[in-house]
């Protein structure tokens, strides 16, 4: 029995690598198909090889167990990662603000740590930067500003990176496995343009991949998506996944206060101050969304 992680899945086919490097294509055992969870990028297995006929792997494989998670999203599918980066382009297509509180919530659900990337800055005027400078500060979150065209920010992105494995998230067409070629040219990640009609990604990247990275660590290259969705939140855990209010929160008077209307509320008074207004819109816009989830 060998030991490895999940680097590729599809198609009821995972790759898989072991410690040395030995790339192995794999089936699940029945038994584990049948249970509830079913196998991610990331994931940490126990495989049995056997000799392979492809040149392409040094075997083939059976997995016979998954190890336990240190974490996981359902969004892009991806276990056991140290760190969440959120990618934004500020431009063509434009940045889906509320998509990055939605992303940072999840982190924070999953104890990942987050970074978030603005990318496409050269397609901005400095006015037009200017202008979008008071929300991207708004995140409580290390923020870089990258273009993958000037070169701006490829170098701090690539610190970021090394030693450990984060997992690149956002819409299509951002720049995601563009920024990935310029920060190590040697990955040849397919990239694809935005429509000039709808300024939307194509798709491009369709498989969620581990990629190793030649200084250390590792990076997850995963497909754009628009919608998602929470799943398994409480409307009262809300609060929790916003790291500003928690200074704040022991102060209202409700020890469960939900900083909507309740009287002597510590929170809502920052509004404009130390809180940003369009996170506090955001909050606003996911409780209700998980009430009428709960209504359901
Ligand atoms: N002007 C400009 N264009 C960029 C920049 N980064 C990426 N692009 C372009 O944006 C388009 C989409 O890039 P991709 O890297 O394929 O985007 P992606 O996020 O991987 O998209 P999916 O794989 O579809 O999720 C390509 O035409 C890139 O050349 C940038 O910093 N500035
Ligand atoms: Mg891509
Ligand atoms: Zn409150």
């Amino acid at each position: 029995m060998l030991q490895g992680k999940v680097i590729k899945a599809a198609g009821g086919f995972f790759t898989v690598r072991d410690q040395t490097g030995g790339e192995y294509l794999c089936r699940a055992r029945g038994a584990l198909k049948k249970g509830r969870q079913s196998l991610i990028v990331g994931d940490r297995v126990v495989f049995e090889p056997v000799k392979s006929s492809s040149a392409d792997y040094a075997g083939e494989g059976v997995i016979e167990e998954v190890l336990p998670r240190n974490n996981c999203l359902p969004r892009p599918p991806v276990a056991n990662v140290d760190r969440l980066i959120v990618i934004m382009s500020l431009k063509n297509p434009g940045c889906d603000w509320q998509l990055v509180s939605r992303m940072a919530v999840l982190a924070e659900k999953e104890n990942l740590s987050l970074l978030i990337c603005f990318n496409k800055t050269d397609l901005l005027t400095a006015d037009e930067l200017n202008e979008l400078t008071g929300r991207i500060n708004a995140y409580p979150y290390p923020v870089i500003l990258t273009s993958a065209v000037s070169g701006k920010g490829i170098n701090h992105l690539k610190a970021q990176l090394t030693g450990q494995c984060s997992v690149l998230a956002g819409p299509s067409g951002v720049g995601k496995s563009t920024l990935l070629n310029s920060v190590q040219p040697g990955l040849f990640l397919q990239t694809g343009t935005v429509s000039e009609k709808i300024k939307r990604g194509r798709h491009t990247t369709r498989q969620v991949s581990l990629l190793s990275l030649e200084e250390g660590g590792s990076v997850v290259d995963t497909p754009g998506f628009t919608r998602l969705d929470f799943f398994d939140i409480e409307p009262e855990q809300l609060p929790g996944f916003f790291p500003e209010f928690e200074t704040l929160q022991g102060y209202c008077g409700f020890r469960d206060c939900l900083h909507i209307n309740e009287p002597n509320c510590a929170v809502k008074p920052e509004l404009g101050k130390t809180l940003a207004p369009m996170r506090y819109e955001h909050y606003k816009y996911f409780l209700e969304e998980l009430d009428r989830q709960e209504a359901h």
